[in-house]
C-alpha cells in the first residue's frame, strides 16, 4: 500500500489485464493500414497506433479510477508536473521504428507511482507475449519466472546495449572514450528499443544499457524492476534520472555501471 489507500494487487491485476489486451489490439492492427508520420525530425516516427493504445489506456485507468493521472509519450493524457497521487507513466509503443519496420522488437511500458514512489514496473514484449514486471519491495517476475538478483560481471566479459552513434563524435560525451569502452567489453548490442534494453539488464541478457537521451516514459517501467533485482540506473553524471524531463541514461549490473561510470563516461 501507497499513503494512498488502494490494493497493490488488485492494480497490478489491472495492469496486467489492460497491457495484455492492449498487446491483441496492436497485434490485430497489423492487418490495417499503418498511418506514419514524424515528430521532432524525419526519423522520429509515430503512428495512429501509438496514439490509438495511449488513448486505450486512459479510457481503461480513467474507468477505473478517475483520480489516476496518466503521463504519455504522445500527450494524450493530462499535463503531469508533479508525481502527487497515482501516475501512470506509459510508453504506449516503445521502439516505434522497429514496430513500423520489422513489426516486432517493440514493447509496452508503463510505470505505476504512487506519491512520487515507483510502485509497479511492466515490459511488454507485444510479439512475443513476454512480460517483464515488479512489485516494489516484493520481487521480480519474466511471465510466471522469478528473476534473480544480479551477480557481478567483469567488465570484459559483459555484453552492452549501445546506439553506434554514441562512438562517433558527438556533442554529447566524449566518443574517444566510448571507443575504449567498447573494445573493453566483450560485446555490443542495439535493438532499438529502450525498455526492451532494460528489460534485457534486469534479467541478466545484456550487463548495462547507455542512450543519451531517454524520456520518462522510456523507463519508468524499467527502473521499477531494476531496483528489484539490484540493477543500478542513473543518469551520465551518476545522478537520479531526471522524471520530468529528457535525460541520459545508463543502467547496468552494478559492478558494470561502477566500472563504466568511473572510467569511460565523460559528458559533454
Ligand atoms: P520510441 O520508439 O518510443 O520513440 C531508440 O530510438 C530508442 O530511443 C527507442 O526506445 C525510442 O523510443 C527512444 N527515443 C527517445 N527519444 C527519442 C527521440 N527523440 N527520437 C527517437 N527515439 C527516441
Ligand atoms: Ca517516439
Ligand atoms: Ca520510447
Ligand atoms: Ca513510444
Amino acid at each position: 500500500k501507497g499513503g494512498i489507500d488502494l490494493d497493490i494487487g488488485v492494480l497490478d491485476k489491472f495492469a496486467q489485464e489492460i497491457i495484455k489486451e492492449a498487446g491483441e489490439r496492436i497485434r490485430a492492427a497489423f492487418s490495417y493500414d499503418l498511418i506514419i508520420e514524424t515528430k521532432s525530425n524525419a526519423n522520429d516516427l509515430v503512428t495512429n497506433i501509438d496514439r490509438d493504445t495511449e488513448l486505450f489506456f486512459i479510457e481503461k485507468i480513467k474507468a477505473f479510477d478517475v483520480t489516476h493521472r496518466i503521463l504519455g509519450e504522445e500527450g494524450m493524457g493530462e499535463k503531469v508536473e508533479s508525481l502527487e497521487g497515482v501516475v501512470w507513466i506509459i510508453d504506449p509503443i516503445d521502439g516505434t521504428m522497429n514496430f513500423v519496420k520489422q513489426h516486432r522488437h517493440f514493447m509496452i511500458s508503463v510505470g505505476i507511482f504512487i506519491e512520487g514512489k515507483g510502485k509497479l514496473g511492466y515490459i511488454y514484449d507485444v510479439m512475443r507475449d513476454d512480460l517483464f514486471y515488479a512489485i516494489a519491495g516484493e520481487g521480480a517476475w519474466y511471465n510466471d519466472k522469478p528473476l534473480r538478483k544480479l551477480t557481478p560481471v567483469k567488465l570484459e566479459e559483459a555484453v552492452i546495449g549501445i546506439n553506434a552513434s554514441w562512438v562517433t563524435p558527438n556533442k554529447r560525451v566524449n566518443h574517444e572514450k566510448m571507443i575504449q569502452l567498447i573494445r573493453k567489453v566483450r560485446g555490443t548490442r542495439s535493438y532499438g528499443s529502450a525498455a526492451m534494453e532494460i528489460a534485457f539488464v534486469v534479467s541478466g541478457k545484456l550487463d548495462a544499457y547507455i542512450s543519451m537521451r531517454l524520456a520518462p516514459w522510456d523507463i519508468a517501467g524499467g527502473i521499477i524492476i531494476a531496483s528489484e533485482v539490484g540493477a543500478i540506473a542513473s543518469n551520465l553524471k551518476g545522478e537520479p534520472f531526471d522524471f520530468l524531463s529528457q535525460d541520459t541514461f545508463i543502467i547496468g549490473n552494478p559492478t558494470v555501471y561502477q566500472e563504466i561510470i568511473a572510467n569511460y563516461i565523460e559528458q559533454l
